[in-house]
């Protein structure tokens, strides 16, 4: 598949803490920076997103006292999962996989910085009106398609995947360049989606000029 100009890289949560050993560990969570790396090699515009929480994040389990990570839970925007305690601002756990190196990119967008809501989408938070404003930045830097990869396929990636669809932008997700946590089918969930909504699935192997 050949990328242009108008293409966008978005590079999301690749954090020490979606990382072995990290807090919110996902299986081989940094096997995809070496995929990032050779589907960066072709793109003039990337995107780093992180994982930005306050220390008393409502997301985080902890702050639910009898409630257990992975458990969900009503917010006044709809069904919240919790989990464990995870990318605190400022903290080690938050920063980029040492190994990843993308200094070309072009802006890193902040998400889940509210306390009462979450955010697994890079465009809308998880009470699906508050704008993160990435969606204007593309509009006004006129990248029209996203591509995506990172962590984790079947919450951040997914979540952008199916608002930049219904933003009315072509999405092209990068499989191998994903890891997912897989909690109650949550990965065949995303695939489907994808198909339903129209996002395209392909390996990073075949990107091209
Ligand atoms: C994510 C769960 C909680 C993600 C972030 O980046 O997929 N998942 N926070
Ligand atoms: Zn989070």
């Amino acid at each position: 598949m050949k990328v242009n100009e108008h293409d966008v890289l978005l590079v999301v949560d690749v954090q020490n803490d979606f990382c072995p050993g990290g807090a919110l560990a996902v299986a081989g969570g940094d096997e995809v920076v070496a995929p990032i790396h050779r589907a960066a090699s072709w793109f003039e515009h990337i995107v780093l997103t992180q994982d930005w929480h306050p220390h008393d994040h409502s997301s985080f389990a902890p702050e639910h006292p009898g409630r257990q990570p992975f458990e969900s839970i009503q917010m006044p925007y709809g069904a919240q999962t919790l989990w464990p305690a995870h990318c605190v601002q400022g903290s080690k756990g938050a920063e980029f996989h040492p190994t990843l190196h993308l200094p070309q990119a072009e802006l890193i967008l902040r998400k889940g910085f509210h306390r009462d809501v979450d955010s697994y989408s890079v465009f809308f938070e998880n009470d699906r009106v508050t704008s993160t404003g990435l969606a204007g930045y593309l509009r006004e830097r006129g990248l029209t398609r996203v591509f995506l990869a990172g962590l984790a396929y079947d919450y951040c990636v997914a979540y952008s995947a199916l608002d930049a669809r219904r933003l009315g932008l072509p999405v092209v997700v990068l499989r191998d360049a994903c890891r997912a946590i897989d909690l109650e089918g949550s990965t065949a969930k995303a695939g489907a989606d994808f198909v339903r909504t129209g996002v395209q699935i392909i390996e990073s192997g075949q990107i091209c000029a």
